[in-house]
Formats: structure tokens, C-alpha cells, sequence
């Protein structure tokens, strides 16, 4: 009888143990694989999943190779690099691949803002830690890790305050100043928060008005397509504020095209933000006035965050990177010196 006993136990012990490595067994495989071609990452490096926005400006260049020069495999990373090609829904759909691929980490620059909600819901059940950078998302903070990037009202506040200063200066003060903003991406965070921090200093000068207020999509080409229709509309401009400097690079094209003075030298007054190489040379020349800097190393940073996660500890939640601003009359002493 005894023998008996323990021979059940045996048994009993055995059917628990295997269904329970069973579910154990099933657990993982529904973490790593959801999908047969799903690729498996080599378990020595760390895999970062990096979901960019595109390639529209020389800022983007330059945030992307930040990304590929700092997440190496002889620093131990394995970057799985995608192009969102500024379209929002693959980008979401990016982030629903590299979950099913259970890569280590996904560091994403999102297009918009919102639509993000469900994914990020879902790498949380799946325990992926997710890194936002650049522009940020309107989903609850509880949902990924950390937001890396820079304070966008805070540069349209500068740049307005630039434009201030300057007409200060110039003793125009009182003058009505009608002035063209170029926006960026709609639902962009970078624009979002730029075009807030211009309008909230506008509004505090009666003599300021905004002619026109017209989305350029951050590329080059929109900026000249657009601003050539606002010169056809509007005669009287004192001032374009580009959202970034490449959009600015097209206004000047559209401009000279249309045989319109800007810059330092006199005619309309050009403000933008970014402040990457080109932009230096055209402040050196003084085709640009000013560019308010928005830096786009964000990579080091990122890099940072994983190797404390890695080592447990806590991350803070919104990390600034720093910036400055640049104009027509500093910009010959900085350029050699400039990272990007
Ligand atoms: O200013 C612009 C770009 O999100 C900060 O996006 C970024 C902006 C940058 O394409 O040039």
C-alpha cells in the first residue's frame, strides 16, 4: 500500500510539473513569437527597436545617424532601425511588429501625437519598456517609460522674444509688424508646442499681426509651395517664422524667386528653428536671421535610460535635452564647433 501511495505521488507530482512547465512553456512562446516569421534575436546583444518618423528635414538626418552610431553591436546593440516614411499608421503598426518580435526595448519619435494608446497598452502586457523621443504622445505617462526631447513652447517662446528684442533694437517697437508662420506636421508635438509658445507671446503685442498661419509638413518643398501662395496672397509681410529650418530654406527659394528681399540686409525678417549646419551657413550670410536651436542627440541619452533600466533603477519621466539660439551675428563664432 505504501509502495502504492508513493508511486501516486510520484505520478501526481509529475502530471503538476508538466502542466505547469507546460504553461511556463506556452507563457514565453506567446511573449517571443506571435507570428511564424517572426525573426529571434541574438540573446548577447540588447535588441532596441527604433521606430523613426521619416526623412523630412536635416534635423531627421541627423537625430537618425545619432541613433545608428550610438546603439552598436560592439557597444552590445542590436538597432532593428524602421522608417515610419511620416506615415503614423505604419508607424503604429512598427510597434505592433516589434513587440511580436520581443525585441529588449522600442524607442519610438512619433509622427503625431495621438493614436498611440492601444499599442503602448499592449508592450506593457508584453513587458517591453518603451522610450519616447522627440516629439511626445498623448497617451497617459503610466504607459511607457520615459519621454526624451525638447521643450517646444519654451523655443516659440524664444523666438517671438527674439523678434521683440530685435525690433526693439531697430526702433520699429510700435510699428504694425504682420508676420507668416510655417508650420509643422499637424498633430506634432514640435509644432503643437512651437506654434503655442509663438502665439502665447503674439498676443501680448496689439501692433502684432498673423497674416497667415499655413501647415508646410517640416519639408523644403512645402515650404516654397506654401509660401509662394502667401506671396501671391499678401503683399505687406515683415516677418516669416518658419517651424523648422528647411521649411525656411523653401520660403527663401519662393521668395527670391518671387524677387523679394529677407535677411539682415533689410526686407522681410526670417526667424527659424533648428539651428543644423545649413542653417549656420545661411545665418553667416544673413539670409537667416535667427534659428532657434532644437537638438536633435537624443541617442546618448536614450542609451542612458537602457543601461539603467537594465541595472533596475528608476528612470525620470521627462528628460529635457539642452538648446540654445543662434542668430545672424553670432553664428560665424559657433560654427566650428557645431555637432550637427
Ligand atoms: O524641428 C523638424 C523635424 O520633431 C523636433 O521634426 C522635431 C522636428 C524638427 O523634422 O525639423
Amino acid at each position: 500500500m505504501k509502495k502504492y501511495l508513493a508511486w501516486c505521488f510520484t505520478v501526481l507530482l509529475a502530471i503538476l510539473c508538466l502542466g505547469g512547465c507546460g504553461r511556463e512553456e506556452e507563457e514565453i512562446q506567446s511573449k517571443k513569437l506571435h507570428r511564424a516569421d517572426a525573426p529571434v534575436y541574438d540573446e548577447k546583444y540588447i535588441t532596441v527597436g527604433f521606430i523613426q518618423t521619416g526623412k523630412e528635414s536635416d534635423w531627421r538626418d541627423a537625430n537618425t545617424n545619432d541613433y545608428l552610431n550610438t546603439f552598436t553591436e560592439d557597444k552590445g546593440y542590436k538597432l532593428v532601425y524602421i522608417d515610419g516614411n511620416s506615415d503614423s499608421g505604419r508607424q503604429v503598426k512598427a510597434a505592433y511588429d516589434l513587440i511580436y518580435q520581443n525585441v529588449d526595448y522600442i524607442i519610438i519619435d512619433p509622427i503625431v501625437e495621438d493614436g498611440w494608446e492601444d499599442v503602448l497598452e499592449f508592450a506593457k502586457q508584453k513587458e517591453i519598456p518603451v522610450i519616447i523621443a522627440d516629439r511626445g504622445v498623448s497617451a497617459d505617462q503610466s504607459l511607457y517609460k520615459c519621454w526624451i526631447g525638447s521643450d517646444f513652447k519654451t523655443e516659440g517662446v524664444k523666438a517671438a522674444k527674439w523678434l521683440q528684442d530685435y525690433l526693439e533694437e531697430n526702433g520699429r517697437k510700435d510699428e504694425d509688424i504682420n508676420i507668416v508662420v510655417l508650420e509643422g506636421t499637424e498633430g506634432a508635438s514640435a509644432a503643437i508646442g512651437r506654434t503655442e509658445g509663438l502665439l502665447s507671446e503674439i498676443a501680448k503685442h496689439k501692433n502684432w499681426h498673423v497674416l497667415a498661419s499655413r501647415n508646410a509638413n517640416f519639408t523644403q518643398g512645402e515650404g516654397r509651395d506654401v509660401m509662394e501662395h502667401i506671396l501671391w496672397q499678401y503683399k505687406d509681410i515683415d516677418v516669416v517664422i518658419s517651424e523648422n529650418d528647411n521649411m525656411m530654406f523653401g520660403a527663401m527659394k519662393a521668395m527670391e524667386q518671387a524677387g523679394i528681399e529677407y535677411g539682415a540686409g533689410g526686407g522681410i525678417i526670417t526667424i527659424s528653428f533648428d539651428a543644423l549646419g545649413e542653417a549656420f551657413h545661411m545665418m553667416e550670410e544673413g539670409k537667416l536671421m535667427v534659428s532657434v536651436e532644437c537638438n536633435p542627440l537624443i541617442a546618448g541619452i536614450a542609451e542612458k535610460v537602457i543601461k539603467d533600466l537594465e541595472k533596475g533603477r528608476e528612470v525620470g519621466k521627462v528628460q529635457y535635452v539642452k538648446e540654445s539660439v543662434f542668430t545672424y551675428k553670432n553664428a560665424a563664432q559657433h560654427i566650428g564647433n557645431r555637432k550637427y
